[in-house]
């Protein structure tokens, strides 16, 4: 008995873990470490704070920028308990006023009355990421509207110039994020014009990708055309439905005009480039205080939330802090909400207690729910897979999810899932693509026999995480 015990374990690991061929593209090392973060902020802090502004003319005197009560700490805490991440700070907005003590520019904090013109915005927010073990990302505005070389091959080396400070003076940067917003009107010195540059060409952008790469190796570089993670395609904080990392990044340049057409991402595309959701948690990236009370509802941040992790897509939420240099209370109770939200809907995993098959065959359930991508029991077709779920006593839920180990590549093409209902198989939802984590929501319903079929997949496709809650507010 024992040994027919033992040979069974070992067949069971043996056909969990055989290896197979990966789907080219496949992510890099700091993709994956990315990919695992799922959630982090945005912060919007910075001139327009205080001039009330979306977009500042460049003109602005650094003595406007004055926060009274200034506490990355604060941001820290509540970011941190809300269940995000990292943050990512607008170090240069397109204004061009520097959080730092940039030693190019005299259109920096080192100017303002803040601190006396001692402060340092981006030291003072490493220290409170340590302190609250949160990842740090810089925003560093492409387009400067301030500066008066802007368009003239001298800026690029000014912006590397300022690029490399916040390279090597924070510690570690887990995101460097590229506007696509650049090139117009601005102050320039005082040349008060309208500046066009080539966007394909004007950056060099390849070269800049090298200096982040020596500084910062493990860094993520993002813009509408990557290298590492590109935009969604709006500000509204959905992913598409049908979602491929792959893209042909040949095609896309940061800034591209019909750049939402490429949300889908491609099935062929050759580099595996995942999407980043951002959005703000209020109608404007920065404060305004007559937005005090349009601070996203918890339904549709939840809504948002579906629609873009649940989406194959990370999500970038922007906080604008105020005036004061504080996360405004209207925000922290929502993002704080939100994380309740999130927490008590998935702490409990439905499939747990049920039994797994794939094709009809078993399957050990631990390692469908570890949580660890490369665990995962494949099919052996490519085609017409079914994972048939059935729980051990009816449950009323309304979330199912569901992982590709993206690590070998993304490869379901078309799924419909089903849940019986009075004996019969009712659809639930038809889709395509699921990636690194699809989640799908639906009406709660009392529930026992689910299955979800995979229709169509570039390769046998590799299961590695399921997912069975009840949302609870
Ligand atoms: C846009 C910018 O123009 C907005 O001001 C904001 O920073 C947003 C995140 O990206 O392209």
């Amino acid at each position: 008995m024992k040994n027919i015990l033992s040979s069974l374990v070992i067949i069971i690991l043996f056909s969990c873990n055989q290896s197979y061929e990966p789907v080219k593209p496949i992510p890099s090392e700091r993709q994956k470490i990315w990919q695992e973060m799922e959630y982090y902020a945005f912060i919007h802090f910075n001139m327009n704070t205080f001039t009330n502004m979306e977009w500042g003319f460049g003109d602005e005197s650094p003595s406007t920028f004055n926060p009274t009560e200034l506490d990355t700490d604060q941001w820290a805490r509540i970011i941190k308990e809300s269940g995000m991440k990292g943050i990512i700070i607008t170090a240069k907005h397109h204004d061009g006023f520097s959080l730092w003590p940039s030693k190019y520019s005299e259109h920096s904090v080192k100017n303002s009355p803040w601190n006396k013109g001692k402060g340092d915005l981006i030291k003072d927010l490493e220290n409170s990421c340590k302190k609250y073990d949160l990842k740090l990302g810089i925003y560093l505005s492409p387009w400067d509207r301030n500066h008066p070389d802007y368009g003239k091959e001298s800026y690029i080396k000014y912006f590397r110039n300022q690029l490399t400070e916040l390279l090597t003076n924070y510690g570690e940067i887990f995101e460097v994020w590229f506007d696509g917003a650049n090139g117009g009107s601005g102050y320039y010195g005082g040349a008060n014009d309208v500046r066009k540059v080539d966007k394909k060409t004007y950056y060099d952008w390849e070269n800049t990708h090298k200096l982040i790469r020596k500084h910062q190796p493990n860094a993520v570089i993002f813009s509408d055309a990557g290298p590492d993670i590109r935009w969604v395609g709006n500000e509204k904080g959905y992913a598409s439905k049908t979602t491929w990392s792959n893209i042909y990044r040949d095609s896309l340049y940061g800034g591209m005009p019909d750049y939402y057409k490429f949300s889908s991402g491609q099935e062929f595309g050759t580099h595996f480039i995942p999407t980043e959701t951002d959005v703000s948690i209020r109608p404007g990236w920065y404060y305004h205080p007559e937005e005090d009370n349009k601070v996203k509802s918890l339904d549709k941040l939840i809504d948002i939330y579906f629609n873009s992790i649940g989406l194959n897509s990370s999500l970038l939420l922007n906080i604008p802090v105020d005036k004061r240099g504080l996360i405004h209370e209207n925000d922290a109770l929502r993002m704080l909400e939100l994380n309740k939200f999130l927490k008590n809907t998935f702490n409990k995993n439905f499939i747990e207690e049920s039994e797994i098959n794939f094709n009809n065959k078993s399957h050990p359930i631990n390692k469908i729910i570890d949580k660890k991508i490369n665990t995962f029991c494949p099919f052996k077709l490519k085609n017409n897979n079914i994972i048939n779920i059935t729980l051990k006593n009816e449950k009323i839920v309304d979330v199912f999810e569901i992982s590709e180990n993206i690590n070998l590549g993304q490869r379901i093409k078309e799924f419909v899932f089903e849940i019986k209902v009075n004996e019969k198989w009712v659809t639930v939802e038809k889709g395509t693509t699921v990636g690194k984590k699809r989640l799908i929501k639906f009406e709660p319903l009392i529930v026992k026999d689910l299955r979800f079929t995979i229709v169509d997949s570039k390769d046998i496709p590799l299961i590695s995480e399921l997912g069975l809650y009840k949302s609870s507010k």
